[in-house]
């Protein structure tokens, strides 16, 4: 369902504006009249609306639109965001796609007044989180996702640039809207107890007091969110959870790139690694240890792969990946704890409270030892992910 006011509810005037812009019929096998096309939904994340423009006869000739409404489609129209959004996605999804070619979607178009961008359709991928809670993914796209997202922090990395680019990257992607909406949502919201928009089960809500009492948690969790804020090491995904991520086989696409700003490096690889210890928590709540302690693999596939295509540009490789990791812990504690206490819950996990409960423990183990770990490792065992 679009949201309200959106303009992708509205198929004759949406489609009027998708044919304004001529070239892209050199990425369709079909002609864009009413007729011949459909439209369909497809999005189900928190801030935009997802079309899928199709022809009605072909299922494998189709485009993505994504669109922008003026506030955060979860919370509703109460909570305005501006729509800086999609100018920075498409300006990030060209970069990356630079820097490591195939690493997104294509795009086609960006259309700034109706706050559309038209990209390719990776319709034989398929959404990583929705396939993480079946118990699939393979090795090989755990690898083609870390390897990705060490070429874009490298070839944007403060280390490799001139003074003029990164000043041109700094005015690019510099801190937004969203950078402060992360701020609120990852870092403040979910670490203060009476925030209105913060979310638990009545399970977990007894356990709550693990954050809320312990200064400790508090403190880091402040440290992380100056870090996060201050940080100005290389582009970064900033929103990199598994649902930000599409396989196919063993192959992987970066996706949903409108949080992207010149941050910390740590901050990406935190997000992603939190998403696959919450994985762990769901398969072992189910039983499912086959699958759980493959995201111990996961996790530490991605260190390695990380690592290895990231350091060239980091000068002293050892206390860098040291303090690297170290970083990695506390933004992956800081992600764990607001998907349960905060906002914006992941699907595995909702529902599934023992899971939650677990894995906020994780979450507060991560921030309370954050200064100590140092490798992936040292991460799995805090986080008590043991085969
Ligand atoms: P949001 O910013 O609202 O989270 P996303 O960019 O994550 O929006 O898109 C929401 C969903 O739409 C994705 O999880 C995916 O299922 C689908 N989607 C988005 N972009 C594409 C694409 N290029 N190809 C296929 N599906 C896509
Ligand atoms: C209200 S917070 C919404 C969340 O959805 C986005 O995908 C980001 O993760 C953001 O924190
Ligand atoms: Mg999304
Ligand atoms: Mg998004
Ligand atoms: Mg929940």
């Amino acid at each position: 369902m679009a949201c309200v006011g959106s303009i992708v509810g509205d198929t004759a005037q949406f489609l009027r504006v998708v044919q304004s812009h001529a070239h892209l019929s050199d990425h369709l096998a079909f002609t864009l009249e009413l007729d011949n096309v459909e439209v369909v939904a497809v999005g189900d994340g928190n801030l935009n609306d997802v079309v899928r423009v199709k022809d009605k006869q072909d299922n494998n000739s189709s485009v993505i639109i994504k669109y922008a409404p003026p506030f955060i489609k979860c919370l509703g129209p109460e909570y305005p965001l501006t729509v800086e959004r999609g100018t920075v996605e498409y300006q990030a999804l060209v970069k990356f796609n630079t820097a490591s070619p195939g690493c997104c979607p294509d795009t086609y178009f960006y259309d700034m007044d109706a706050r559309l961008i038209c990209m390719e359709d990776l319709r034989s991928y398929k959404d990583l989180r929705r396939e993480m809670i079946k118990g699939v993914c393979s090795d090989e796209a755990v690898k083609c996702i870390a390897k990705h997202i060490a070429v874009v922090h490298r070839e944007y990395h403060v280390a490799k640039l001139s003074c003029s680019d990164m000043t041109d990257l700094l005015k690019q992607f510099g801190p937004t809207e969203l950078v402060q909406l992360t701020e609120q949502f990852v870092f403040t919201k979910p670490f203060t107890k009476d925030d209105p928009t913060n979310k638990c089960s009545t399970e977990v809500s007894s356990h709550a007091q693990l954050v809320y009492d312990n200064q400790q948690v508090l403190t880091n969790a402040a440290k992380m969110k100056k870090i996060f804020l201050e940080k100005k090491e290389c582009l970064i995904h900033g929103d990199l959870h598994t649902g930000s991520i599409m396989v196919c086989n063993d192959s992987a696409k970066l996706m949903d790139i409108e949080f992207a700003f010149m941050g910390p490096a740590a901050f990406d690889v935190g997000i992603l690694i939190a998403n696959y210890i919450m994985s762990y928590y769901q398969h072992m709540s189910e039983g499912n240890r086959q699958f759980a302690y493959r995201t111990i693999d996961f996790c530490k596939l991605t260190g390695k792969l990380y690592c290895e295509n990231m350091t060239s540009c980091s000068g002293d490789t050892d206390s860098y990946n040291k303090n690297f990791m170290s970083e990695v812990a506390g933004f992956a504690g800081c992600e764990i704890i607001r998907r349960i206490l905060g906002a914006a819950h992941v699907e595995d996990l909702e529902g599934r409270p023992s899971a939650e409960v677990d894995a906020l423990g994780a979450g507060v183990r991560l921030i309370t030892a954050q200064e100590r770990i140092d490798t992936m490792d040292k991460m799995m065992i805090i986080a008590h992910m043991l085969t």
